[in-house]
This record gives C-alpha cells, structure tokens and sequence, in this order.
C-alpha cells in the first residue's frame, strides 16, 4: 500500500516493514528469540531468524534499496552470541554488502559489538532523522519534534479480530496524525493489543496484504 506522508513516497508492505524512497525499515527482528527460548527448555524451531533475514534480503532484491534502516530490538537477548544465528547475520551480510546498514537502538539491543564486527553499522544511533521523518526505536515525549513525522517500533501492534468462531490477532501499522508506528518484523515474536481513537488509522496485513483496516 502507497502512502504520501509529509510529501515523500511510504510503501506499507506485507511483510510488516515500509519503504521511504530507497531506505527500508525493519523494526523488531528479535534475532535469536526461539533460540533464547530453546535454551529454557521450550521446544520451538530454531529456523526463524535465518527466514525473517530472508525475507529482508527478498524484499532488497524486489525494491531499490540503499539503507536498511533496523528500527531497534534487532536481537533478543545479549547472550544472542551464545546461539547458532551470528552464521545467519554473515549470511546476511554477505546478500546485502552493497547496502547500508543501520540501527536505532532498542531496549534489548546489549551487547551488540559482535554484530556490529559482522553487519558493519553505518550508524548506531537512538534517532536517525531523513527529511521530515524521525525513526526511532521506542517513542519517547523527549524525542518530540514538532517538524518530524515519528516512524517507531517496539509496540508490536495488532488488532483483535472476533468472530463466531473464536478470535485472531492481525499484525498492523498503526498510523496517528504525527506518528507512525510499525508491526514487529520478526515472526517468533509477541504482538500487542491497540485499541484505535477515532483520528487514528489501522493497515492490517492479511493475505499477504496491506488493507486499510480504518479503525
Ligand atoms: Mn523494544
């Protein structure tokens, strides 16, 4: 789905990132998360961090990409170098050298020079501003620029669809009218209720689409 905000070409896509012009945002990966949670004991696939990195280096191949900007919680844990994903993040790297890579820092992202020995950030930053946008991890009141547009993560956005049958929670952007915040990229990861005002806008994916949900 394409959007004009703040006269520059947004593109939501359906696999719960969005394009400004050449930049992609990718916001909570929680690289490592089902490892973190084999580790305790919980039996759940290792695989997930290696497909979400694919699906980024897809959505590179199909849009003309010059920065991947990760908008925070890339990883999950600190001890993420204890897992089997740094071989991932080279592979990774290896698909996207020719790509910028940068990073707003999130709550979880400790401990993270041994990614940044692999993945080479261009900047490891808590804000990075681009025309009339300011991409952040978390929103924060201190953060405010009356100016930006806000482009965040760590909500892990979703609505709660009911129907006879039982209930589902969808994966959204949820748009406000100076703030955008975006889905959790990472498949293996928690997804958190919003319950939209009446100025505010939902795009749920489903389907593999992006629908303007209203509110
Ligand atoms: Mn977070």
């Amino acid at each position: 789905m394409d959007l004009i905000i703040k006269e520059e070409k947004v593109k939501l896509l359906a696999e719960k990132a969005l394009v400004v012009n050449s930049k992609l945002i990718v916001s909570d990966l929680h690289l490592g998360k089902a490892s973190t949670f084999r580790q305790s004991g919980l039996a759940v696939p290792e695989s997930s961090s290696w497909y979400d990195l694919n699906i980024i280096i897809n959505i590179c191949q199909k849009n003309k990409i010059e920065e991947i900007i990760f908008l925070g919680d890339i990883i999950h844990s600190k001890c993420y170098s204890k897992t089997n994903i740094l071989q991932s993040i080279k592979e990774f790297k290896q698909s996207v050298d020719n790509i910028a890579l940068s990073l707003t820092i999130g709550n979880h992202d400790k401990n993270i020079e041994e990614l940044d020995n692999i993945l080479n950030f261009k900047n490891i930053v808590d804000y990075i501003d681009y025309y009339d946008f300011r991409f952040t991890h978390e929103f924060k009141d201190d953060l405010i620029d009356s100016s930006k547009y806000m482009i965040t993560g760590h909500l892990h956005p979703s609505v709660l669809i009911k129907d006879k049958l039982g209930s589902v929670r969808i994966p959204c952007f949820y748009m406000k009218s100076n703030h955008m915040v975006v889905p959790a990229f990472g498949s293996f990861t928690g997804k958190f209720t919003i319950k939209p005002k009446s100025n505010e806008k939902v795009f749920v994916i489903a389907d593999n689409k992006v629908i303007d949900f209203g509110r």
